[in-house]
């Protein structure tokens, strides 16, 4: 076996009924396309056992239970063998089988420019492709220190990139913590949304997740481990928020003020990655009386740990993904639990939202060689580029308050039907829930029942108003009904718009970031901004994924980006670079042209943080994810003012 590739599993010692045990948990698609792996034997996806259909959280591409049987009675004979001639892999499949395995298991041709892409995202071959390059000259990577704000995902990654490249670096992270968004939500029921096995770095182990979605603590211990791991939490700068950060054309080098505990300290940079996140900084409403209010009241993402809800009246204003996840999970401790929903969701049926890996699967994932990649490839390829042709707006459909194409109302229909099957006995409750505009035209929630389940609960009021005013014991709906509250939460979601705020960032000339920006951030790839030089933004401005992909793969895309900008200014003993006004502003004006013209951007959704106040996108891509990943390969010169 290639010891070195860490996804060709673990030698297998168990005995066959340990084996068989294990099979009956696992994905068969997967575990035939690792038996090709295993054998070298192609006719495992040539015959007529094969799957009908992939769709996002399906795992068993909908292979009826004799064929699932037979697989796995296959699969034994061959684990067995393999076990006993010492875990020795053949030759691997070379790239026309991994195409055809691909096509295999999507149900249908994956095209050939999708290739590199997904062969770089599953590392079959063991290579971390977008690794840092460690190239050069060292001293000139050693006298080129960099400033990473935020230690969340991407700003580890930051950090693990700058390690492999030798470059000295600092990261800032105001919270006591490695995480981020997995640091600062700790609300009851908190758990990420996209499959763990895809929502996760590329380059490390995802053998471990306990369950598919994995909750909040989960979430924050892998960050915590990953760092530990790869030795980064010493160059990381706690409790410390950075307050500005100016630029200084003599020397080349960005001033970062920062403040730890009210002291203010200045670190030189060469050069700033800002991976601060979007979803950072709560957003209250301005509702009448907040201040009034008598009981203990806060936002999700600051949850009172020291509020004991139990046996209380709890009035949850707001209901997007946070409140989605807060109401069912706190419903069955409260005396009561009023959810004010100004507007309904959509929902994607996922029976595996709270399912737990079980044992077989993590033996699988741990022994049966490439199985784990494949799984990867299971959650990215169905939640990759193809959702995004259903997202465009077909401007000739005719019923665009309801659906924004053909396809888009085929969708509607399938949500509503999923709604309908849940909650079709109580048509009061139905008429309430059945979001009135095109589905997916805000973030869609990923959902196994336990939202409606929630609703009907004898405890539970939902309202579907706004809220009029706040009294000291009371929330008043627009309607003036009164619902009585000992605990307010805010599930009002975060200040989306504002990049970066409230930082103060100075660049070349003076220009201020903020005023550049306004109410319209823009970047060059969503990553450098023209009078920014050496300034480099991970999920900046227009890169939110809201068609599918993970926020991961996002970041690892732009960080090789940044590396690779590094690279050009570090061996070519660059002083600066920054994008041209000519590139940026072409690459704004084909982002708002595409991105006008899909469902998010519809006027039939009134309210979503994916919208400025003016209606309009500068939070989300447009682009297909085999595209953005190409452009962000490495840097154009032409597109740069490189000095
Ligand atoms: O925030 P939101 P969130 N009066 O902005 C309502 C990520 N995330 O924290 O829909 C009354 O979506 C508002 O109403 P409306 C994910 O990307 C991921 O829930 O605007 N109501 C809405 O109901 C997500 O999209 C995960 O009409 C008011 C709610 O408050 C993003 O974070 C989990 C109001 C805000 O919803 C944000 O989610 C959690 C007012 N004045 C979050 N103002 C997972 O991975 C706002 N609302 C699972």
């Amino acid at each position: 076996m290639n010891a070195r590739n860490p996804h060709a599993g673990l030698p297998i010692t168990d005995d066959d009924a340990a084996i068989a045990a294990a099979l009956e948990d696992v994905s068969v698609p997967a575990l035939m396309l690792s038996l090709v792996h295993l054998t070298g034997d192609p006719s495992y996806i040539r015959g007529a056992i094969k799957p009908r259909m992939l769709v996002l959280n399906e795992i068993q591409g909908f292979m009826p239970e004799e064929e699932q049987a037979e697989v796995r009675r296959l699969a034994l004979e061959a684990i067995r063998a393999y076990r006993d001639a010492g875990c020795v892999l053949p030759e691997q499949p070379g790239p026309e089988l991994l195409h055809e395995m691909m096509s295999w298991v999507a149900c249908d041709e994956v095209p050939r420019e999708y290739l590199p892409m997904l062969l770089e995202d599953m590392e079959l071959d063991g290579v971390d492709a977008r690794r840092a390059s460690e190239s050069g000259d060292p001293a000139a990577r050693a006298g080129f220190p960099v400033v990473v704000i935020g230690c969340g995902q991407s700003g580890l990654l930051a950090g693990i990139r700058l390690e492999e490249a030798g470059i000295p670096f600092t990261i800032v992270e105001k919270n006591a913590g490695v995480g981020g968004t997995w640091y600062e939500n700790t609300y009851p029921g908190c758990r990420v949304d996209v499959g763990n096995h895809f929502y996760c770095y590329s380059f490390e182990p995802s053998d471990h997740w306990s369950e598919f979605f994995a909750r909040q603590p989960e979430l924050q211990a892998y960050f915590e481990s990953v760092m530990n791991r790869r030795g980064i939490a010493e160059h990381v700068r706690w409790g410390t928020e950075v307050v500005s950060a100016v630029w200084d054309e003599g020397s080349a080098t960005w001033q970062v003020t920062v403040e730890t505990d009210g002291a203010r300290s200045v670190l030189t940079a060469r050069a700033v990655i800002s991976a601060v996140g979007l979803l950072n900084r709560p957003k209250l409403p301005d509702i009448e009386g907040m201040d009034d209010f008598a009981g203990p009241s806060f936002h999700s993402a600051r949850w009172d740990h020291g509020v004991d809800y139990l046996g209380r009246r709890v009035v949850q204003i707001g209901a997007g993904a946070s409140g989605f996840q807060i109401a069912p999970t706190i419903a069955p401790d409260v005396a009561h639990l009023t959810v004010f929903q100004r507007t309904a969701q959509w929902m994607f049926p996922n029976p595996n939202y709270h399912e737990k890996v079980g044992p077989g699967v993590r033996w699988a994932l741990r022994h049966l060689p490439f199985y784990g990649r494949w799984y990867r490839f299971m959650i990215f390829w169905p939640g990759s580029d193809g959702a995004l042709a259903g997202a465009r707006i077909d401007p000739e459909w005719p019923h665009q308050d309801r659906a924004i194409s053909e396809r888009n109302d085929l969708t509607r229909r399938w949500f509503t039907d999923w709604i309908t099957a849940q909650v079709g006995d109580d048509p009061e409750l139905l008429a309430k829930v059945l979001p009135d505009y095109p589905a997916t035209g805000k973030r869609t929630l990923q959902d196994n029942g336990s939202w409606l389940r929630t609703l009907k609960r004898d405890n539970v009021d939902l309202v579907r108003e706004g809220v009029a005013r706040i009294e000291k014991d009371a929330v008043i709906s627009t309607s003036g009904e009164r619902y009585e509250a000992d605990v307010i939460v805010y599930a009002t979601g975060f200040h989306a718009n504002r990049f970066l705020w409230p930082m103060h960032i100075v660049g070349r000339g003076g220009a201020v970031l903020g005023e550049q920006w306004g109410d319209t951030p823009t970047a060059y790839l969503g990553i450098t901004v023209p009078n920014f030089p050496n300034f480099f933004c991970l999920y900046g401005p227009g890169t939110g994924l809201a068609h599918g992909g993970s926020l991961i793969f996002q970041s690892e895309c732009q960080m090789r980006y940044v590396s690779a900008c590094l690279d050009t200014l570090i061996s070519g003993g660059h002083r600066s670079m920054e994008p041209t006004r000519e590139a940026h502003d072409e690459y704004t004006a084909r982002h708002q042209a595409e991105i006008k013209q899909m469902v998010w951007s519809s006027p039939a959704v009134e309210h979503s943080w994916f919208k400025n106040r003016n209606g309009d996108i500068y939070t989300a891509s447009p682009w297909r994810l085999v595209d953005y990943r190409d452009w962000t390969k490495s840097p154009d010169p032409d597109s740069y003012t490189i000095d």
